[in-house]
């Protein structure tokens, strides 16, 4: 696999002359400063471009151009959003930048309770607590029939283990934690600049009434099957991130959970430029995926390698496990066999030595990841020795 790494531009702490010290080959970025929905210029593509590769390194994958959420349930002006994205797309074919990773989730990027949540060694790590999350619903959200959406067990602990350590404070943290610092950094709908979230939030879920599973499927195949005529022309690889977690949450849909939802964007637009980014992390979140079995079946099909595993809990509470973690050894062999040649970072590190005081993205810690990546590195290099 081609060691990679996602770096956020050149206002990104952690610099280009830093990864190339510790190895690594290629970047992963996204044109951040471009609003979600407007056309990437060729121009603005060919700067980030000659940037990166003034640094001895090249532009692997973007990460992401996002689809705007009109595309996804299917808005009066979807096909002028795709337009521009087709726009987009073109630009960056004729510059050379051909892996695309994109999601389809509703709303949410990715979710998580806590982001720095302790660790015995010292480190912390991103946490995803059912019962916590559970409480936003509930209590900060007051979504209309949230309560039936969660077990016994979990309203339990979210009564008597959560409600009674909220307040104003736990609860703005909790708001922040799931719709603010993880969504705003990606191109998320919420950001560290608005003023009511909550909101916010509540407004964009109103979008999606009455878009159901089969709705959101349906129209990720219309926007693919829009723009595979601008792959076949560039030879790009699109790439659709797994939802994470990888489940029906707040009430919406997603549809890139487990095996038959990949098998069935895939059926549903065959062509070879449709691809998966495969995350190991957040496939793990759902305890009803055998990853590493996974990775054997879609290896071919994926165009883009996120190296993390979780721990899933019996309550449904999940946690990033080392990088060292015999499922992740298991699947970088299999790609390293299957897939040689596709791009790879490592994603969501413990935050460790120092990288807390410094203000990094949520996941996105340079020790962490730095250690992550040298493990990961060694694990290719075993099954190196032994093929
Ligand atoms: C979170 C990331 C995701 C991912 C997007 C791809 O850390 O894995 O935000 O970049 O879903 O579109």
């Amino acid at each position: 696999m081609q060691k990679t790494w996602r770096w956020f531009g050149p206002k990104d702490p952690i610099t280009l002359e830093m990864l190339k010290q510790i190895g690594v080959e290629g970047i992963v970025t996204s044109l951040h400063h471009i609003p979600n929905g407007e056309v990437w210029s060729l121009e603005e593509i060919n700067k980030m471009k000659d940037f990166i590769e003034d640094h001895g390194l090249v532009w692997s994958v973007v990460e992401s151009l996002p689809v705007s959420e009109s595309v996804k349930y299917g808005g009066e002006d979807r096909d002028e959003l795709i337009e521009k994205y087709k726009e987009s797309l073109a630009n960056l074919g004729k510059a050379g930048v051909k892996t695309i990773c994109y999601n389809f989730m509703p709303v949410l990027d990715w979710a998580r309770t806590d982001l720095e949540y302790p660790n015995p060694d010292g480190t912390s790590n991103l946490y995803f607590n059912r019962a916590e999350f559970a409480y936003f619903d509930i209590n900060i959200l007051k979504r209309d029939g949230a309560e039936k959406d969660y077990d016994e067990e979990t309203l339990r602990r979210m009564r008597e283990e959560v409600a009674p350590k909220m307040n104003v404070k736990a609860e703005k943290r909790l708001v922040d934690n799931i719709i603010v610092k993880t969504q705003g950094f990606v191109n998320g709908n919420i950001s560290e600049n608005d003023l009511n979230p909550v909101e916010k939030f509540k407004g964009l879920l109103g979008l999606y009434k009455g878009i159901d599973k089969k709705q959101l499927k349906d129209n990720m195949a219309y926007f693919l099957n829009a723009i595979m005529p601008v792959c076949d022309e560039y030879d790009i690889n699109m790439c659709v991130h797994p939802d994470d977690p990888p489940m029906a949450i707040l009430g919406l849909p997603r549809i890139v959970t487990c095996d038959q939802d990949i098998q069935d964007f895939l059926d549903a637009v065959p062509n070879k430029h449709n691809g998966l980014t495969f995350c190991a992390g957040s496939l793990s979140a759902g305890a009803h995926n055998d990853v590493p079995a996974l990775a054997k079946k879609y290896a071919k099909r994926t165009h883009f390698v996120h190296a993390r595993i979780c721990n899933v809990m019996p309550d449904g509470d999940f946690k990033e496990s080392t990088h060292l973690d015999p499922r992740l050894v298991d699947i970088v062999k299999t790609f390293e066999k299957e897939n040689p040649e596709v791009p790879m970072r490592v994603d969501h590190a413990p935050l460790m030595l120092g990288d807390e005081k410094m203000g990094y993205n949520a996941g996105y810690s340079f020790h962490g990841r730095m250690l992550a990546l040298g493990m990961v590195s060694g694990i290719m290099a075993a099954v190196a020795s032994q093929s």
